[in-house]
């Protein structure tokens, strides 16, 4: 047994060292901090809904449902609370153990509020863990949610600070920060990650495993995306343009393992872009400590792997869904070191 700390006061040196690492020095110590908090063969299943989607203001450079992007994706009202519902229950049927949703807003507006909160409510009333992402919450915003009984809100750093204006230019990297605060302030567990492959150097990818590691709490969950390139948006077409630039399948297994050593207690999702990843890689981003996935056949608008070919996969690989708890509430996590 290793002894494994939880630390907030990570340097960019040691995660840089960490990154250097030869790969099996690096998978053997990733792997071993993960068997310290999670078994290592249960993965936990989790479905994603885009319950409203496009016409978004901001310019994320990455993303299907920007106003400014040409991607043919259709912008839509809010779905109504009873088809949620009803996606929701699917879901659970078919093995899900938290039901995410997805909204393309800035913010929300209050009138929004009302229809969120019973669909946070009639969600977790199927005794599904609850997931939004709706963009930047006020602290009341925030509190409304948690009054609902919202287990995690998702709201990414998607890279490092240096980075960030490349990206998005429509907000700055606080503001991210500032939403975060809020959903720690209002009790709601944190699911904050991004995203792998924008063009970005290794200095940005160890700048921003810095970010959430030197929280003052590390994000109950932290997606790993690998950037699907959209036809339409800036990032996907550069991508088009200079094939080369695709992330290098071993310096995306880094990153996972690298934020897993990074924050041992976390679930580290290996998030979009599995479609056009290997089985080989998969099991390699497994082996250092991803220990979550999106099921089903699509993302909020790109596709997802699908129910068939995860189950052949896990099968292959001797994984199990991650038993079905009750929804956790925010500190058991922490709770359990002390
Ligand atoms: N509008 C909300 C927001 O931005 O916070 C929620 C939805 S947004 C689509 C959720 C996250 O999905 C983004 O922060 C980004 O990390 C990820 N994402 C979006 N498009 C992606 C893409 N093409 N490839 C990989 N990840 C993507
Ligand atoms: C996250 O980090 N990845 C998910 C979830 N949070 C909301 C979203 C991935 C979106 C992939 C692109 C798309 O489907 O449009
Ligand atoms: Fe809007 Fe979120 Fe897409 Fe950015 S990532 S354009 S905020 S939906």
């Amino acid at each position: 047994m290793i002894e494994v700390e939880v630390r907030t006061d990570w340097s960019r040196a040691e995660i840089a060292s960490l990154f250097a690492l030869s790969l099996p020095e690096l998978l053997f110590r990733a792997a071993s901090v993960h068997r310290e908090f999670h078994p290592p063969e249960q993965v936990q299943l989790c479905t994603l809904l885009s319950i409203k989607t496009g016409g978004c203001p901001e310019d994320c450079g990455y993303c299907s449902q920007s106003v400014n992007a040409d991607s043919g994706v259709e912008a839509t009202k809010l779905m109504e609370v009873q088809s949620v519902l009803q996606k929701a229950a699917h879901a659970k049927d078919a093995g899900s153990q938290r039901f995410c949703m997805g909204a393309a807003w800035r913010n929300p507006k209050d009138r929004d509020m009302p229809a969120i909160v019973e669909i946070v409510k009639g969600v977790r009333a199927m005794g599904m863990e609850t997931c939004m992402t709706l963009g930047m919450l006020t602290p009341k915003q925030a509190d409304m949610l948690a009054e609902a009984g919202l287990d995690y809100y998702n709201h990414n750093v998607d890279t490092g600070p240096e980075y960030y204006e490349r990206v998005i230019t429509t907000r700055k990297y606080q503001d991210r920060l500032d939403t975060i605060r809020n959903l720690r302030d209002a009790g709601i567990n944190v699911c904050s990650g991004g995203i792998v492959g924008m063009g970005e150097t290794r200095a940005d990818r160890v700048g921003f495993v810095h970010t959430l590691a030197t929280l003052e709490r590390h994000p109950e969950s932290v997606p790993v995306n690998a950037l699907v390139p959209i036809k339409g948006t800036v990032l996907g077409d550069m991508l088009a343009d200079t094939p080369l630039a695709r992330i290098d399948d071993i310096e995306f297994v880094r990153t996972v393992a690298v934020a897993r050593i990074c924050m041992p207690m976390s679930m580290v999702r290996l998030s979009a872009g599995r479609e056009s990843m290997s089985e080989a890689t998969q099991a390699l981003c497994f082996l250092a400590g991803a220990n979550s996935i999106f099921t089903g056949d699509k993302l909020l608008t790109a596709p997802n792997a699908g129910d068939d070919s995860d189950a052949a996969l896990f099968a292959k690989l001797g994984l199990t869904a991650l038993a079905q708890e009750e929804p956790m509430r925010v500190c058991k996590t922490i709770e359990a070191v002390e």
